[in-house]
């Protein structure tokens, strides 16, 4: 429990609450059995919709809350506490809808976005592929316009969260190779549209109750209208995409970060040897001191970049990756820290804490590496500084 205040609004802190409650009461009693089967959180993407926290960063003329990545970042961090997998769920159903919401015209919207805001459709992003993923400039799959009516989708999304849970697919494919990034365009596919099928499902070290999954197009035909925005603007979209995403990434380093160090403590407090709490020992206070500083530090700079980021800021890249790589080293080193103090029984399946090791460590890798991370970082910061 962080004991900064943050100044929290009345709003705000009702969504820290129904999300913190929901956690509490459906997400931490069943995350270990979900992630040991390796089951989707149908039921408890339920429950988040019923609470309405689907909306939460959705503009409230296609059905929102209206809120904005402050919002999100709350109930992503209270998700993250109870459990990664599920929380990723979550986060994977904006970073879907964010292409939409971002280059989609006022019809699309219309059509998509209220029902991913209901939670009653979900939503998923594809960009990766088996060679593009750090190189997100480097895909292959192709989409051609036949006849003048309809796209035609050629090739294979690989590892997309989400894949075969959601029924809402937002998708960057070739549609002039020439144009190097300039030749990228992204378009709504539907579950059931002809010529799309899932691949292989794969089997992951964490955030196993999250499906990860392949998408494969097969001539697949999708109405002309499905392409966001313009011709030509898809990596752009991406690139915007991920910088309204990463700082969830990052909130949900803090949440686990915050998590494994409340096992730490309490594990610390009961755990006797030498006939005293192991937290009596200075080189058990002293791992859990900077557990708790890091926590704490990420999380401020995870809210003030949120807050950067809702105050309209335009140039929000950097911010944005610092925040992520900030996060979710801390939330890595947090885990295994807790691991090390809860010792023997840190390695136990038993306790929660070997799971947030394994979830921790894809918080680094997905949405961007830490090192693509570092490179957005290093250019903005050399673009700054030659201006100057
Ligand atoms: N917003 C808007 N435009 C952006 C942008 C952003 N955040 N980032 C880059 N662009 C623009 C650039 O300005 C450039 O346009 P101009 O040619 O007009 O200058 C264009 O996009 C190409 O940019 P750049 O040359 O930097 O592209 P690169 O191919 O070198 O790729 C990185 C840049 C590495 C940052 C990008 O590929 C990336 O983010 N990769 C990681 C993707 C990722 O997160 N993958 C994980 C799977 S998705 S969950």
């Amino acid at each position: 429990m962080s004991c900064v205040d943050y100044f929290l609004s009345e709003e705000q802190q009702m969504i820290v609450d129904v999300a913190r409650q929901i956690t509490d009461e459906k997400i931490i009693p069943q995350r270990a059995e979900l992630d040991e089967s390796e089951t989707f959180p149908t039921e408890i993407l339920n429950d988040i919709a019923q609470a309405d926290l689907f909306g939460l960063y959705i503009p409230e003329e296609y059905g929102g809350f209206g809120g904005g990545s402050f919002d999100m970042v709350l109930a992503l961090e209270q998700f993250a506490r109870g459990c990664v997998g599920i929380a990723t769920t979550f986060a994977a159903s904006a970073l879907g809808a964010y292409p939409i919401i971002i280059s989609g015209s006022d019809e699309i919207k219309q059509k998509y976005i209220p029902d991913i805001a209901a939670g009653r459709k979900w939503a998923a992003f594809a960009l990766t592929e088996a060679n593009a993923g750090s190189d997100a400039s480097g895909i292959q799959t192709t989409a051609v316009l036949d006849d003048g009516d309809e796209w035609v989708l050629n090739g294979t999304k690989q590892w997309i969260t989400n894949g075969g849970e959601a029924q809402i697919y937002t998708i960057i494919a070739i549609t002039d190779r020439k144009k190097g990034p300039r030749g990228a365009s992204m378009f709504v596919v539907e579950d059931g549209d002809p010529g799309f099928s899932y691949g292989k499902k794969e089997k992951k070290l964490g955030i196993r109750a999250s499906a990860t999954r392949e998408l494969v197009f097969q001539d697949c035909r999708i109405p002309k209208n499905r392409m966001l925005g313009r011709q030509g603007t898809g990596f752009f979209t991406v690139m915007r995409t991920l910088d309204l995403s990463r700082p969830g990434i990052a909130s949900l380093g803090v949440g686990l970060g915050q998590a494994a160090l409340d096992e730490a403590v309490v594990h610390a407090k009961h755990r006797v040897q030498f006939g005293k709490p192991v937290i009596s020992f200075q080189a058990v206070q002293h791992i859990l001191a900077d557990m708790a500083i890091q926590v704490e530090a990420s999380r401020a700079m995870v809210y003030a970049t949120a807050r950067y980021i809702d105050s309209g800021a335009r140039n929000i890249s950097k911010e944005s990756s610092m925040c992520k790589v900030m996060a979710t080293d801390m939330a890595m080193k947090v885990a295994v820290d807790a691991v090390q103090v809860l010792g023997g029984h840190g390695y136990m399946r038993e306790y929660p804490v070997e799971k947030m090791m394994r979830d921790a460590k894809i918080l680094q890798i997905y949405e961007g590496t830490n090192q693509i991370q570092r490179n957005v970082i290093g250019q903005a910061l050399n673009k700054e500084y030659s201006r100057n």
